[in-house]
C-alpha cells in the first residue's frame, strides 16, 4: 500500500501543469526602442504598450542605469502620464506580474515620487520613497480567461521627476487542468484504490 501511495505522489505532478511560461508581455523591458547610450527621449507610442497622453520617457543609462538590458522608462515625463498593455489569459490560471522599479538619483523627494500598478482588480503603489535602488515587486494573480490589462501610473507630484519602471513581466505559473486530464487523473486514482483494496483483502 505504501508503494501505491508512493506511485500516486509520484504520477499526480504530471497533472498540475506546473511551469513557468513566457513572458507574456510584448517590450517589457522596454529595449525595442534603439538609443545611444545616454540617450532619453520621451515618445508618444512604443511597441507593446498603450501610452498615457503624457508620453513615455525611454532612457538608455541616464540618470540611472536600466535593470534589464540598456533602457528602462519614466512615467513622470513632462508630467504625469501611464502605461498599459493588454494580454490573453486562461480562465483560473494563476498568474505572476513582476517588475523593478527605482527613483532616479536626482528625484525631488519622496512626494514627487511613486508608480502605481493595477492587474485584475488588484491594485497597488512603489517607489513612493527616494531610494535610488532597483527594487523588484512580484505578485499573483488569476486569469478571468478574458483578455487583461496591466497599467502603471506616475504617482505624485507632477514635476516631470519620477519613479523609473525596466523588466516588466506577466507568466502564467500554473493552468488548471483539461477536464480530459482530471477526468484520467481521477480514473487512474481510482483504478489504483482497486488494486490496494484487492490486495488488502488478499493480505
Ligand atoms: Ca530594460
Ligand atoms: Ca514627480
Amino acid at each position: 500500500m505504501k508503494r501505491l501511495i508512493a506511485t500516486a505522489l509520484l504520477v499526480t505532478p504530471v497533472f498540475a501543469f506546473a511551469a513557468e511560461g513566457d513572458n507574456l508581455l510584448n517590450n517589457g523591458s522596454f529595449e525595442s526602442t534603439a538609443l545611444r547610450s545616454g540617450g532619453w527621449h520621451v515618445y508618444s507610442g512604443i511597441d507593446g504598450w498603450t501610452v498615457g497622453r503624457n508620453g513615455v520617457e525611454v532612457r538608455n543609462n541616464v540618470s540611472g542605469s536600466a535593470v534589464d538590458g540598456h533602457n528602462f522608462v519614466e512615467l513622470d515625463t513632462s508630467a504625469n502620464s501611464s502605461i498599459s498593455q493588454s494580454f490573453a489569459t486562461v480562465a483560473g490560471a494563476t498568474y505572476a506580474l513582476s517588475f523593478s522599479y527605482a527613483n532616479r538619483g536626482d528625484n525631488r523627494g519622496a512626494a514627487s515620487n511613486g508608480l502605481g500598478w493595477t492587474v485584475g482588480g488588484l491594485t497597488g503603489v512603489v517607489g513612493n520613497n527616494t531610494s535610488t535602488t532597483w527594487a523588484t515587486y512580484s505578485t499573483e494573480f488569476i486569469g478571468t480567461g478574458q483578455t487583461m490589462t496591466l497599467s502603471f501610473a506616475a504617482l505624485g507630484r507632477s514635476d516631470s521627476f519620477g519613479t523609473s519602471l525596466d523588466g516588466v513581466s506577466v507568466r502564467m505559473l500554473s493552468a488548471v487542468p483539461e477536464p480530459q486530464s482530471m477526468a484520467l487523473m481521477l480514473a487512474g486514482l481510482a483504478a489504483l484504490g482497486v488494486v490496494a483494496r484487492r490486495r488488502r483483502r488478499q493480505d
